[in-house]
């Protein structure tokens, strides 16, 4: 793993910090590393749920414009995967995952949130997928993630536009799911985190891959996703566990009693 991104493992909650100064832009070694993170804490037994964090100052300012600037076209045909492959990585892991957003979250950066299932940002974090004014468009998932999680129109604005969106209207038009004083965002995440810590990590795991799938397709395709990660739950502790647990108590385990 590259030094500019660690997985730092703490109660049970692993943190992927991005860390590369001044502003976490996203060049190939930190795309890399981004997926070797994610492999690590999809792995790791003591990682129930992940953060994925860029340091007090900035979440990251996007793709690093320095280096795509002199990939040609056959250079980009083969680095284009890698770009999706990263968010991929996140999003396909099958653990709780929340952006701890502060400062810039711009281009690829934003997609990096978008990949996560929950965003908390900084009350005065800025968002957005300028990539038109650069002659590009978003190419880590941002013009399919963004339209699914804002709607078509709001995302064709977003995009077309490029403009930067603030913290308020990030939170109104569903960008960002809360907006916390800046010197809050990482211990809101580690709250809204420590949630999973010691839960089901099964059923949390089915949980993800129903919804996340399910979208992918018509509803009886997803329902039957959905059917059958339901039934496999049934050879689960954690199921037997929890059941008998109200059966004779009346109520479910802690965490969720
Ligand atoms: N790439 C490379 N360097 C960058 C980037 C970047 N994305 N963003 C900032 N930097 C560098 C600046 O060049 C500057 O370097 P130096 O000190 O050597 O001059 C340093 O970081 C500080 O930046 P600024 O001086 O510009 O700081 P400001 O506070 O004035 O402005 C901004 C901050 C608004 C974030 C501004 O830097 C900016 O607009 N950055 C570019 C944002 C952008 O266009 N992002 C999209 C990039 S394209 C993209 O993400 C494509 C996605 C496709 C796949 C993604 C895969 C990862």
């Amino acid at each position: 793993m590259t030094d500019l991104v660690r997985l730092e493992v703490e109660d049970g909650i692993g943190t992927i910090r991005l860390d590369r100064a001044p502003m976490n832009a996203l060049n190939a070694e930190i795309q890399h590393g981004l997926i070797a993170a994610c492999r690590e804490a999809a792995q790791r037994k003591d990682v129930a749920a992940v953060i994925v964090w860029g340091g007090e100052k900035v979440f990251a300012a996007g793709a690093d414009i320095k280096e795509m600037e002199t990939m040609s076209y056959t250079d980009m045909v083969d680095h284009s995967a890698l770009l999706q492959d990263f968010t991929r990585s996140l999003a396909q892991l099958p653990k709780p995952t929340v952006a701890a957003i502060t400062g810039y979250a711009l281009g690829g950066g934003c997609e990096v949130a978008l990949a996560c299932d929950f965003r908390i940002a900084a009350d005065d974090a800025v968002l957005g997928q300028p990539e038109v004014s650069l002659g590009i468009i978003p190419g880590a998932g941002g013009t399919q993630r963004l339209a699914r999680l804002v709607g078509p129109s709001r995302a064709k604005d977003l995009v077309f536009s490029g403009r930067f969106v603030k913290a308020p209207e990030a939170l109104a038009i569903g960008l960002v799911d809360s907006v916390v004083p800046a010197s809050e965002v990482y211990e809101s995440a580690r709250s809204m985190m420590a949630r999973y810590v010691g839960g089901p990590a099964y059923a949390l795991r089915a949980a993800k891959e129903a919804i996340d799938r399910g979208l992918e397709v018509d509803l009886d395709s997803g329902l039957e996703i959905e059917r059958m990660l339901f039934s496999a739950l049934f050879a689960t502790k954690d199921r037997a566990i929890g059941m008998r647990h109200f059966v004779e108590k009346g109520r479910g385990p802690a965490p969720f009693e």
